[in-house]
């Protein structure tokens, strides 16, 4: 039956690229540069290094299936993070809540990377995106990933059509972990202050 106010979608299918991360047919593209970005990162310094160079690099892009943002839809949306790191934290979406509480899942694609969730009151829960894991992201989690590889990490991520995207709260207070290139690979640590409060 069909959900009032909503476009008459008709069926179709798109195709997936899974190394490439791309959506054919897409609705629009987006590219995030670290400009765009560089309060997120605990190095504020190692980040105003890298664009005093001049170089502002591309820290993930992705594609927008061709779908309504409507009730009653569901979006779907490739993300592709590139590998590389600001200072030694590891290049990482803004993360977001959603403006309505609702789920969302991730499909890993290629590459391997991590998905830091935090719920409204301050619980924290990381999971590893690999190829073919489906991370399942419950209402009222804000989410970011993180690539802590050395090749792109791609994934898709599907959610309502009515969602919407709040990145002011990440931006006030971040995450309460941030995660780290270290000596014997990735290594997860308490940020100096997050949603849930100052960690430490
Ligand atoms: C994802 C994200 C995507 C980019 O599709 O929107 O990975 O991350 P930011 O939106 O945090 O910049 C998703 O979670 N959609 O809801
Ligand atoms: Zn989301």
């Amino acid at each position: 039956m069909p959900v009032p106010g909503s476009s008459p979608a008709k069926p179709f299918t798109a195709e997936l690229g899974f190394a490439s991360g791309s959506l054919t047919p897409h609705r629009a593209t987006f590219v995030r540069r670290l400009s765009e970005m560089a309060g997120a990162y605990g190095d504020a310094a190692a980040a105003r290094a890298i664009l005093a160079t001049g170089d502002d690099p591309v820290v993930y892009a992705g594609y927008d299936g061709d779908v309504p943002e409507e009730p009653g839809h569901l979006l779907f949306r490739t993300t592709i993070i590139n590998p590389g790191t600001v200072g030694s934290e590891f290049f990482m979406t803004r993360g977001h809540h959603h403006v309505r509480d609702s789920a969302e899942f991730y499909l890993g694609m290629s590459g391997e990377g991590t998905m830091l969730m935090e719920s409204r009151d301050g619980e924290f829960a990381a999971e590893t995106l690999v190829p073919s894991a489906v991370v399942y992201v419950p209402p009222g989690w804000a989410h970011r990933t993180v690539n802590t590889g050395g090749t792109p990490l791609v994934f898709l991520a599907v959610y309502y059509g009515d969602a919407g995207h709040d990145y002011a709260s990440v931006e006030r207070s971040g995450f309460s972990r941030r995660v780290h290139r270290g000596e014997a690979g990735p290594e997860m640590r308490l940020a100096a202050s997050g949603l849930g409060g100052a960690a430490g």
